[in-house]
């Protein structure tokens, strides 16, 4: 969706507006607000990022499909930053759909780099009641994805499933053979967008033909009651620099880590 001038120098969504984004991830799974972030914060998260991939590369998960890399991300600046965390255009959406006292679960990004393979087709999360199909939930686990870079069909822009497929649960086999024959859609979007998606829509990573990494911040927000394992680790001061909004946002984190908490992907199996 492109936002209005006004809602963009006002970061504040026209309720009409609000409703659509609202019914578009209700009905199709996801929406997309083009390009809200400047082009200089884009650069700073970028080059932030860029330090803590060349890092994380490493030591890589050797788990994940090829190329294509799920890395942590430090609760620090840039990427603590409110127009992330709690983004004024984001935070209503996220309300309607997760209701006022949602949480934050999950902190981290997903890059797809030169010479990657397909993924296969998949729902981020379990369905709540798997033994009643019938039975359509909503949502309770929404995805904010933040593009670094533009991302084309050239650089390995996520396929997605749109329509219904949120609202579908069927063994992960099925869901593989059943995506095969249906054509997905590439997410494309400026970087610099927020696209905010229910994590039970289909979904898989692509190819990356060109020569230079596509990183998308991932946060996890989920209806408060929802359990997870892991935990985000804030240090104190980052969780007081934070906005009351935010500070809600983060409240079931481990809030009083060590700055220098090692964000990776074996430091969290540990636990
Ligand atoms: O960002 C991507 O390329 C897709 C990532 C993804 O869906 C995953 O790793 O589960």
């Amino acid at each position: 969706m492109k936002l209005s001038p006004e809602e963009l120098s006002s970061q504040t969504l026209k309720p009409e507006t609000l409703e659509f984004a609202v019914q578009q991830v209700k009905i199709n799974g996801y929406v997309v607000f083009d390009s809200v972030l400047s082009a200089d914060f884009v650069q700073e998260l970028h080059d932030a990022y860029t330090e803590v991939f060349n890092e994380y590369l490493k030591d890589p998960d050797p788990t994940f499909s090829k190329n294509h890399y799920r890395v942590y991300l430090p609760f620090r600046p840039p990427f603590n930053d409110e127009r992330i965390v709690a983004h004024p255009l984001a935070v209503p959406v996220m309300e309607a759909l997760l209701g006022e006292d949602y949480v934050c679960r999950y902190f981290a990004s997903n890059t797809c780099a030169p010479g990657s393979e397909y993924q296969p087709a998949h729902s981020d999360i379990f369905p709540l009641f798997p033994n009643r199909p019938d039975f359509k939930p909503p949502a309770y686990h929404v995805v904010l994805n933040v593009p670094l870079v533009d991302t084309t069909e050239e650089n390995g822009p996520v396929d997605m499933w749109p329509g219904g497929s949120h609202l579908n649960t069927i063994p992960g086999d099925q869901l593989k053979k059943l995506a095969e024959i249906m054509p997905p859609q590439p997410a494309l979007m400026p970087a610099g967008s927020i696209m905010i998606r229910d994590g039970r829509m289909w979904h898989r990573g692509t190819l990356n033909r060109s020569d230079a990494i596509r990183p998308n911040i991932a946060l996890v927000y989920f209806r408060s009651w929802v359990d997870v394992n892991d935990r985000i680790g804030i240090p104190q001061e980052q969780y007081d620099n934070l906005s009351d909004r935010a500070k809600r946002i983060f409240r079931k984190e481990t809030i009083g880590a060590p700055l220098d908490t090692p964000f990776t992907h074996r430091a969290r199996m540990k636990k």
